[in-house]
Formats: structure tokens, sequence, C-alpha cells
């Protein structure tokens, strides 16, 4: 076992079941958490079972009664003192992110860090939850609006991200006086099991209620029981399309909120007035960062026909430069895909690329031999492809980008918006013109659009998600915290008269 889970102190690494401070050691299945780094296996945890989650959701609501009642400033100096510890284990938990997830260390850190900036950002919110005043058409009224909290929110998180994601939705959410259930991947266990431990501290520290973050490892049936628990106000669900339309159908059958970030198929167009020397680093990251298991990877590169062949011959360069290896080691750019399904995953998109008519740029592969025994280390590549090919419509959790070539940048965006995924976007080009097209409404149908930067490393600030089959949830910053609350419109008469709206008399 690495030194940094001791490091942690997580004494009973199997007790995947907790109301806060709380751990249960439930009775569902077990899960494996093995790291794809070096194929050994972590730890085995416990996953919740049915009794255990109903537990969690009464504790839950009872913890939501009162914390509803602390001023939303004080439940704001409660995710300060979660930001502080998280600082303090940064190292450490970046650590472990990497270990069990594959991502490099440095991106593990900056998951890590997207965890504090939003400890930050939910304390300035917990200032913040402001409503709009109106003025009423009747003499003597006023009228405004207020948000209150929704009450249990249900996060469901991917492997990919398997600690900010979650801060982004409960840090918010708990500064809303929400109280959350969260399910994480049950291919990154211990990382959730690690965040609990962390915020246990500040927890116990400052007497919140037991049941105001709660978390329940498992699988697809967890996931189930929370999509259709109807005390379950919101359900935020993170992953892959598939799951999202069944998370979305059975909370929608039950009026239920949803909040869907689902998968992308990101986009960057080169046009011939880019700058090519950043585009290159923003490609590069965008496509083989996270081993592109990121929802924000670069998939498609859309690239003007006059700078193709040079563009590509620069990209190809770069890849190989690229060091593919252990995560943990900082000279190295891209660690193992999470498991041997999402290798298979990337062997088959290849093949279909073959099939379809693509032709391999840069030939792909498993990597084998020394520090490559875990058979989940494989190498980036690039085909030229049409965007029409199915392959190329569909999101492969994988380094696979896809060059297109085009001529106008009407085109351009065309091709861009031709696929069924809407989440992030980019245009690299010095063109005052073309940069304002591409973000009119005549520009990138997604959530995110960006110029002369890549898909992926948004920052907590905006909010996040996108359009179509991506879900059209949005998370983290801006007005997102929006999505945490109920709307109430207030009106009050402070006059001696009962006049009726629209002017209406009724009179007896
Ligand atoms: C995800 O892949 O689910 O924009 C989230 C990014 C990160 C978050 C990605 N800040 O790439």
């Amino acid at each position: 076992m690495q030194n940094f889970l001791k490091e942690l102190k997580i004494s009973e690494l199997n007790k995947g079941v907790s109301t806060g401070t709380k751990w249960f050691s439930a009775s569902g299945e077990k899960i494996i958490s093995s790291s794809p780094v070096d194929g050994k296996q972590i730890a085995s945890v416990n996953s919740c079972d049915k009794r255990s989650f109903d537990y969690v959701v009464e504790t839950a609501q009872n913890a939501f009664v009162e914390w509803r009642t602390w001023p939303a400033p004080r439940r704001g100096e409660i995710i300060r003192q979660i930001g502080n510890e998280l600082r303090r284990h940064k190292d450490i938990l970046g650590k472990l992110v990497s270990y069990e997830m594959g991502k490099s260390l440095q991106e593990g850190m900056g998951e890590v860090q997207e965890m504090i900036d939003i400890a930050d950002f939910a304390l300035g919110l917990s200032r913040q939850l402001y409503g709009f005043t109106m003025h009423s058409e009747r003499p003597g009224h006023r009228m405004y609006d207020q948000y209150h909290p929704l009450g249990i929110v249900g996060i469901i998180s991917a492997f990919n991200f398997p600690v900010a994601v979650w801060s982004w939705n409960s840090f918010i959410a708990m500064v809303c006086a929400d109280v959350c259930i969260w399910k994480p991947s049950e291919k990154t266990p211990l990382c959730a099991i690690a965040c609990q431990h962390i915020i246990s501290k500040v927890f116990k520290e400052n007497k919140v209620p037991e049941g105001v973050c709660n978390l329940v490892s498992g699988g697809r049936e967890v996931g189930e029981w929370i999509a259709n628990e109807p005390k379950i106000a919101l359900v935020s669900a993170t992953g892959s399309t598939r799951m999202g339309k069944a998370v979305g159908a059975a909370v929608g059958a039950r009026l239920g909120k949803s909040l869907l970030e689902l998968g992308g198929n990101n986009a960057i167009i080169i046009s011939k007035e880019a700058d090519l020397n950043i585009a290159l680093v923003g490609c590069l990251f965008g496509a083989v960062g996270t081993a592109g298991q990121r929802c924000t990877t670069t998939r498609r590169l859309i690239i003007h026909e006059d700078i193709y062949d040079i563009f590509k011959k620069k990209l190809i360069q770069a890849y190989r430069q690229l060091k593919i290896g252990d995560p943990l080691k900082e000279e190295n750019h891209v660690g193992p895909l999470i498991d041997h399904d999402a290798v298979d995953a990337y062997l088959n998109a290849i093949n279909q690329i073959k099939k379809q008519g693509g032709n391999m740029a840069l030939a792909g592969g498993i990597l084998s031999g020394k520090g490559f025994e875990s058979g989940c280390y494989v190498k980036p590549c690039i085909a030229e492809v049409t965007n029409d090919m199915e392959i190329v419509q569909h999101e492969t959790f994988a380094p696979i980008l896809y060059l297109i070539k085009y001529k106008t940048l009407e085109e351009a965006i065309e091709i861009q918006n031709a696929v069924p995924q809407g989440l992030s976007s980019s245009i690299f080009t010095l063109n005052l013109r073309e940069a304002e097209w591409f973000l009119s409404s005549k520009g990138s149908d997604c959530g995110i659009a960006n110029v002369n930067i890549g898909t992926s490393g948004a920052e907590i600030g905006g909010a996040f998600g996108g359009e179509k089959e991506t879900g059209g949830g949005r998370e983290s910053g801006s007005d997102a915290w929006k999505v945490y609350m109920r709307r109430q419109t207030n009106t009050i008469n402070y006059s001696d008269t009962l006049p009726l709206a629209q002017g209406i008399k009724f009179t007896v």
C-alpha cells in the first residue's frame, strides 16, 4: 500500500458509508479499488445496502431541519474551514487521486486546487445568495424574491474527477443549506473516503448536525436508489450520456429536479489566422491531458485547409515528445486509462476508425514491458476523419484525436455543431470577426465556448455544463447555485386596503 494512504490516517478503508463523522460497515457488494498505475489492489470497500441507504436518507432529512436554520455565512464558515483542511491535505490527496485514478500528479494537485477554489467561491457566495426586488403595481405593496434550500441533494460523480466534481456540488449545496448524499464512482472509492475523512474533522469541531454530508459508496444500484428516492429533491449526475438518460428519466418520472453533466465531443477550430504556437499547446493538453478522460477533452480539431498540413506536422512532432508512464512521476505527461474496459473501448474505436475509412496519422496501441504492467497505458493517437463517421459522433473516453479539414468558417462551425453532444468548444484565431462570429448565436452551440484557449481546464468561477446530449445542467460558478435552491416570490401589503392585481374590482 502506498505511504500516502497511511498519511491520510484512514484506518478502516473498507467502510464506505458515512453520515458525516460516523462510519458504517454496510453489507452491500464489495468494491475493489485497484490502481491503473501499477495494477495493484489498494483496498476493498463495502458498498451501501438498501437499509443503510434508507438510514442515511432519514439522517439527512433530520439534519436538514437544523442545518437550514444556520445563517448562510455561518455555513460558509464551515466551508472555509473545509477549504483550509484541503489546503493542508493538498499534496497527499492529490497523490491519492493520481494513484487511484491514474491522472498525472500535476493534474491530481490541480483537481484538489479546484476544490480549494470552489470552497473560497462558496464562502463568498454565502453572503451573496441574492434575489431581486420588484416594484409592485399596487400601492402600499412590496415584492421580492428569495431563495430557500431544496433539502437533500444526491450527487453521482464519475471516476475522472473523483473529488472536484463532488466539491463543486456539495460546497455550493451546503452553503445553500441543502444536505448532500454522495455516490462516488465505484472505480475511485478511496478518493471519496479520503474526502469524507478530511471534512469530518471540521464537522466534529463545529458540531455540524450529523447527516449534512453523507457518503454512500456503491455501484449502479445505489445510483438507482438515489434517482428513485422522492425525498431527494435534486439529483446532480456526472457521467456518460447513457447513465444520464437513465437518471434523468427516473428523476423526471417523479418530477424531481436533475442537473446532468454528461458526455462531450469537444472541438477546436484552428483558423488560418491563429497563433499556431499557442494553438498547439491548447490542442495537446486538451487531447492528451488526463489521458483523454475529461468530459472537456479535445476530441476533434477542425483545421483550415491552408494550414492543415503544417499544423498536422507540428502536432505529430509534439505527440512524439510526450512521456507516457507512471503519473506520480513528475516528468510524465500521460498516465494510464482507468481500467481494461477503457483500454478495450480505445482499441475498438481505433478499429472502427479504420473500418469507417479514417486514416491513422499517428498510430495508437497498448504499451507493454517494465512500468506498464497494469496493461492500462496506451499511446495517444491521431486520426484523419470526416465528421459524419459514426465513431466520430461518439465520445470515446481515451486519447484519440480526430483531424478534420475546413474551407470556410461557416463550414467549420457547422462541423463543430454537427454532433449530438454540446459541452465545450474553442476557436484559435487572431481575427476579431471570426472570434465574435464563433461566440454569437450563429456560432458554437455548446455550453462552453472559448477563444484562444483549449476546450478543457475550465475555471470554477464560470457555470460548467453543456447542451444537447450533454444534459443541459450547469454547476460550479456564476449563478449555478440557483439550481440548488427553490425560488419564492413574496408580495407584502402594508396598506390598509386590499387592491387586487390587474385592476380587478371585487366588492360584496
Ligand atoms: C469533467 O471532466 O467531468 O474543465 C470535469 C475541465 C475541468 C473539469 C472537468 N475543470 O476540464
